[in-house]
């Protein structure tokens, strides 16, 4: 009975690691930011720009998050407490001239707000070769577990923040926050 009880348990437990094995994806997050939105000419680059796709809607300027400063932090707060394996950024809203050029992550537990990690990115292209889009720069953290929300501190910038899209990659439990200790 015992030893039937013992293997029951140990089928849930694989079960349950093949589970979030096969959850490892693109993680849904919310942006925020105190650094002001660039608006020019009618139209504006908000932060829903950062999740919303890497394709261009209309003129090549649309589809990404722009800001009139040069440095300043954004935060990602994950939608569910996650591993996370990477973090990506394609730089640069309209091609040629301007985007991010260096930054840092800080990484923080979903229940405590806890520091768990900070990586310094290299320095990233702001634009392709001709003017062609660029990216993903993407930053390897090494499966850091249990996270709730990351910090993006720009530090440098070629004259004014502009970024197309950024994906957090990793695996999460779900809903159920399982995976928090
Ligand atoms: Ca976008
Ligand atoms: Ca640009």
């Amino acid at each position: 009975m015992h030893k039937r009880t013992l293997a029951a348990g140990l089928l849930s437990v694989i079960t349950s690691l093949m589970a979030a094995q096969a959850s490892a994806a693109t993680l849904p997050y919310t942006p925020s930011s105190s650094l002001p939105v660039l608006s020019e000419g009618g139209l504006t680059w908000p932060l829903k720009g950062l999740n919303d796709g890497k394709g261009k809607v209309a003129a090549e300027s649309i589809n990404g998050f722009g800001s009139s400063q040069g440095t300043g932090t954004i935060t990602f707060k994950l939608d569910h407490c996650a591993k996370v394996d990477s973090f990506e950024v394609w730089n640069n809203i309209n091609r040629t001239t301007n985007g991010i050029t260096n930054y840092t992550l800080r990484l923080y537990g979903a229940t405590n707000h806890t520091l768990l990690k900070t990586v310094t990115s290299g320095t990233l292209a702001t634009n392709g070769p001709g003017g062609a889009d660029v990216g993903p720069d993407t930053l390897q953290l090494g499966g850091v577990p249990f996270v709730g929300s990351i910090d993006m501190e720009i530090t440098r910038s070629d004259g004014r923040i502009e970024i197309r899209e950024v994906e957090i990659n990793g695996s999460s439990a779900g809903a159920d926050g399982v995976c928090c200790p």
